[in-house]
């Protein structure tokens, strides 16, 4: 391709990897939302920081807007290029940099997946806790540029808990070296955290210093199936109260039926409402008997109504595979989903309110409900009908997520609770932060992204 605008790319980094193909335009310039058609200019896949920098000032000066890429496993359309953006894809930028023993943290490049982060972690008996589904295909700067959160969250914290340093490249060209790992720092503005979350909006993580922990104890891993909401949450009381938590997730019989569709193995007769699966230290023989008391208490009281308890890791591994399997196994429907957060005491009255108005707004849609309840965070997913079309589709959701925007509005709560914005939820943003909080936002996307070539679009506008 002769798009001058590339020679002058060349020119300005000299063996840059860069990839023109319709193939490769497609590949790269689409995430898992799969409801944009990607038209990117360019894939530029850098090898260094110094390339990423040269990159972001012959976008300045060329006034290319630029797509910072990782696994593009998100979910809102933050890494979507349709128009006419170079994708900066961080792939090649995957390797572990260094290791720090008495600091215990781990120096990584942006493109290494979640799962190489485990396993760096795990070589040296140390453990990085934020962990979720797609671990094998996301990337550490996209869940930095997120502040992802999982399925580890009520018991370690968000991404942005473990981040100790980031080095990062603004909008403007400027390479800042953000906190630099150290533990204590009260001298100003904390930079690192604005770039946590900021969606690709305010330059690109080529370097994150990620804090490490001890591994967790061996835990016990539980299905529990259950008959309502309000019991769910009296269960998860119970269980907080008696237990240390590494996990506590839920699904509906609607999650269940479509992850067993989808060859997982049911370990249970009855359908039942509600499932939850409960992870908890279980290190010696008091943590064992602790978890089957408070399994016993519930279940004398009813709340309970079956239960599969784990009795090897691969019989774990099953169990999580009935909550974690649920994105792929609906990903067929090309769902529209709904990330929300209320706090964690509001969940039944929203949740409530949320399902009948759900129920009367989707007659025909089939609605899948699941999420973090330790951290106040529910996925609905609507899933598309395959006789009703896309724009129909759409039109039908954005319509019912207004009104569940000020159903959050009402509670307090967030539009997306770990997804981010993107594209998806841009609309939706107010119901989230006031007037006067964008205002802000968009003056600090100024300062660091003075041309406005950072993943324009999304976020904000
Ligand atoms: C999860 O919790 C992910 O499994 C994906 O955040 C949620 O697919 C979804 O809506
Ligand atoms: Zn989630």
């Amino acid at each position: 391709m002769n798009d001058p605008r590339l020679d002058a790319l060349r020119q300005a980094v000299p063996g840059l990897h860069l990839k023109t193909d319709p193939a490769d335009l497609e590949h790269y310039g689409r995430d898992w939302t799969r409801r944009w058609t990607p038209a990117p200019l360019a894939i530029a896949l850098p090898g260094s920081s110094d390339e990423v920098q040269a990159i972001v000032r012959w976008a300045n000066a060329q006034r290319v807007a630029l797509v910072p890429s990782g696994g593009r496993t998100g979910l809102s359309g933050g890494a979507v290029a349709a128009h006419g953006e170079l994708v900066v894809g961080l792939e090649r930028m995957n390797r572990v940099l260094a290791f720090d023993a008495v600091d215990r943290t781990l120096t990584v490049q942006p493109g290494i997946a979640l799962q190489a982060v485990h396993e760096a972690a795990a070589a040296q008996g140390l453990l990085y806790p934020v962990d979720f589904g797609a671990r094998g295909s996301c990337s550490i700067g996209g869940n930095v540029a997120t502040n992802a959160g999982g399925i580890r969250v009520i018991r370690y914290g968000n991404t942005r808990e473990w981040i100790a340093g980031l080095k990062l490249v603004t909008g403007g060209g400027e390479l800042l070296d953000l906190n630099r790992g150290l533990v204590k720092n009260s001298s100003g503005y904390d930079l690192r955290h604005l770039a946590i979350g900021a969606e690709g909006t305010l330059g690109i993580v080529v370097e994150a210093t990620l804090k490490l922990t001890d591994p967790p104890p061996p835990a016990q891993t539980m299905l529990l199936a259950l008959p309502s909401f309000e019991v769910l949450m009296r269960v998860f009381a119970e269980f907080r109260a008696r237990l240390r938590l590494q996990a506590f997730e839920f699904l509906t019989d609607r999650g269940l039926r479509h992850v067993l569709a989808h060859g997982a193995g049911n370990p249970f007769d009855d359908v039942h409402p509600y499932y939850v699966v409960a992870e908890f230290d279980a290190a010696d023989e008091a943590q064992q008997a602790a978890g089957l008391a408070a399994f016993e208490a519930c279940m004398e009281q009813g709340w309970i109504l079956d239960g599969a308890i784990a009795q090897s890791q691969a019989q774990a591994q099953q169990l999580w595979r009935l909550r974690e399997g649920i994105t792929e196994a609906v990903a067929r429907y090309r769902p529209y989903k709904n990330d929300v957060a209320v706090r964690i005491s509001a969940m039944p009255a929203f949740l409530a309110e949320a399902q009948a108005l759900l129920g009367e707004a989707y007659p025909r849609f089939e609605v899948v409900w699941f999420g973090h309840i330790g951290d106040g965070n529910l996925h609905i997913n609507v899933l598309q009908p395959d006789d009703v079309a896309d724009e129909a589709f759409m039109a039908q959701c954005g319509r019912v997520t207004e009104l569940l925007a000020d159903l959050l509005r009402r509670h307090g709560g967030s539009i997306s609770a770990e997804h981010g914005i993107g594209l998806v939820k841009k609309p939706y943003l107010d119901s989230t932060r006031s007037t006067a909080e964008i205002a802000v936002m968009r003056g600090i996307r100024g300062v660091l992204d003075p041309n406005g070539v950072m993943n324009p679009g999304k976020l904000f506008d």
